[in-house]
């Protein structure tokens, strides 16, 4: 049994897809058992990003992430960190295959409406960074 961190990202917040995503999610059979709204300060960003810190984009993505509120979900399943990211599609949403998440959805390379951990260890970081135990049903 796997767990991932998903977020719908500001872009699809401000756009009203928090319901069309969570949908998604659901009628794929993926099991939520954490979710809450928030907002980042750009430190926060920073920080939530900072395996991507040299890159060129880093500075505009936090600007991004920390630019309105955004939904934090945690993701429950067997091999659901591929099954999560395979319905987000590619990081371009102009290469994304149909029906995924960022081909409907996704404006920009930036702007791409949502986002899944790549790894169990940037899972377990990434959960961990958002959510107590106490706040995933089922953690005991
Ligand atoms: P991923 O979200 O598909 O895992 P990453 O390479 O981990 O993609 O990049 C993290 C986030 O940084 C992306 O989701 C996107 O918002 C942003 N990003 C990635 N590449 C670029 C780029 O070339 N220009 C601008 N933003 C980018
Ligand atoms: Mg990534």
């Amino acid at each position: 049994m796997e767990r991932t961190l998903a977020i719908i990202k500001p872009d699809a917040v401000s756009r009203n897809l928090i319901g069309k995503i969570v949908a998604m999610i659901e009628e794929a059979g993926i099991k939520i058992v954490a979710m809450k709204m928030l907002k980042l300060t750009k430190e926060e960003a920073e920080c939530f990003y900072y395996v991507h810190r040299e890159k060129p984009f880093f500075d505009s993505l936090t600007d991004f992430m920390s630019s309105g509120p955004i939904v934090v979900l945690v993701l429950e399943g067997e091999e659901v960190i591929s099954r999560w990211r395979k319905l987000m599609g590619a990081t371009d949403p102009a290469k994304a295959e149909d029906g995924t998440i960022r081909k409907l959805y996704g404006i920009d390379v930036e702007k791409n409406s949502v986002h899944g951990s790549d790894s169990p260890e940037s899972a377990k970081y990434e959960i961990s960074y958002f959510f107590s135990s106490l706040e995933i049903v089922g953690s005991c």
